[in-house]
């Protein structure tokens, strides 16, 4: 055994930011260096996610324990990694897949064998004594990703009237990503301002966005411009939007039905029309998930019609799985995927992911889930890819904070070099 190889591997059972049970791992080296990562945790949940492995004894958290992926953890999986060089990243989550052995990561646990793949990126990248975006992304890695701040929650992570999921603020026209951190903060603040003088409420949803009852879906989008003005921006040069209408939460049977107040039921065409007259009215750069997962045929039409306006983001459809994300380029579906690392359940194939993106000119934003944790692995996973995009909700809340942070003292570490770009320059004019 070299002294720099994999020794043993520690599962412990955490509590996430929705007080769920998830999983942290520690990978130790021979030589005594360690690498530590925790699991995130969806709601808006894709189908053809990495299944989340849960004990189900319903006298333990309500089945959500996670007791059963540590043992995997402990047992089979640090008996297949003992020994192995935690740099060869690719190998590592090979046997990982292998031992697994199923598609969607049902036997070992995707959320167990996530914690291990990025516990190995961690425990390699500190022998080097090399920062961990470095050391995934090389010495050019110095791209700041454009944050993508959640500040009105609604759908599956709020309990208010609003359908949509995500209603974000994209500080596009900041010139460094300590400034866009900057532009987004203040702008949230002015919203709670103006909630609070309009007697809204101003508690904070899964992401740290506000959740309060508004009269329409729309009226969210009117609530971030006025806010951005408020706070001295100015709206689309400034500060732009992006959505994550999260669809396949209101979908069914091919009918799309907004229950809160202002809703109504749209097929394909009139949802698409919606989309056309908020790209209109409001700064929009960015729509994810507008359709169902499963209404490939709505990704396309809106591609079609409205991607050369706005970014198409894929993310339940695609779920950071190469094959769909292939499938969705031959079919034109989206022009850019959501990546999410507990989609797919390996470093390696969310790397995958990526790189087809950028090769078919794809963009990618890097997504934190609506239950996290305080790692921040995702921040330098971003400046790793190169990704550009990032969304980790609204600036507040720890968990979603700690992201950011993490971001500012890369931008820091960076210096000089660092970049920072507005990646809707087409979207935006400027
Ligand atoms: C999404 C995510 C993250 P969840 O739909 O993009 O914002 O939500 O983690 O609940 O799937
Ligand atoms: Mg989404």
């Amino acid at each position: 055994m070299s002294r720099n190889s994999i020794s043993s591997l520690r599962g412990l059972q955490i509590l996430d930011s929705r007080g769920v049970p998830t999983l942290s791992v520690t990978v130790t080296l021979a030589n005594g260096v360690g690498g530590s990562a925790s699991v995130p945790s969806g709601a808006s949940t894709g189908l053809h996610e990495a299944v989340e492995l849960r004990d189900g004894d319903p006298s333990r958290f309500g089945g959500k324990g996670v007791l059963t992926a540590i043992g995997h953890v402990e047992g089979e999986i640090a008996g297949a990694l003992q020994g192995l060089d935690p740099g060869d990243q690719a190998f590592v989550d090979q046997v990982l897949v292998d031992l697994d052995g199923t598609e969607n990561k049902s036997g070992l646990g995707g959320n167990a064998i996530l914690g291990v793949s990025m516990a190995v990126a961690r425990a390699a990248a500190a022998d080097r004594d090399v920062p961990l975006y470095r050391y995934l992304g090389g010495p050019d890695a110095n791209l700041l990703p454009m944050p993508c701040m959640n500040v009105l929650n609604g759908g599956k992570h709020a309990d208010n009237s609003l359908d949509f999921q995500e209603f974000m603020l994209v500080p596009v026209g900041a010139p460094s990503f300590a400034e866009a951190m900057r532009y987004g903060s203040e702008t949230y603040h002015a919203l709670k301002a103006i909630l609070l003088e309009r007697g809204l409420s101003t508690g904070v949803g899964d992401e740290g966005g506000f959740a309060p009852d508004l009269a329409s879906n729309e009226a969210a989008c009117e609530l971030i411009v006025e806010a951005s003005r408020a706070a001295g921006f100015e709206p689309g040069r400034d500060i732009a939007i992006a959505l994550d209408p999260a669809a396949s939460s209101f979908e069914n049977n091919g009918r799309y039905e907004l229950t809160g107040a202002g809703g109504g039921t749209f097929d394909r065409a009139a949802l698409l029309a919606l989309y056309g007259q908020w790209i209109d009215r409001y700064p929009i750069v960015s729509i994810e998930d507008g359709f169902a997962e499963d209404d490939w045929q709505g990704f396309s039409e809106q591609t079609r019609k409205q991607g050369d306006r706005i970014q198409i983001v894929g993310d339940d459809v695609f779920v950071t799985n190469p094959s769909f994300i292939e499938r969705g380029i031959a079919a034109g579906a989206a022009n850019a995927a959501l990546i999410k690392l507990n989609q797919i359940g390996t470093v390696t194939e969310a790397i995958t992911a990526v790189e087809m993106c950028h090769r078919a000119g794809w963009a990618t934003m890097v997504s934190h889930r609506s239950g996290e944790t305080i790692d921040d692995f995702i921040a330098d996973f971003a400046v790793a890819m190169g990704s550009g995009q990032m969304k980790s909700g609204a600036p507040c809340r720890g968990e979603r904070l700690a992201k950011y942070n993490r971001l500012l003292a890369i931008e820091r570490e960076l210096g000089g070099r660092a970049r920072f770009d507005n990646p809707f320059v087409k979207q935006t004019g400027s």
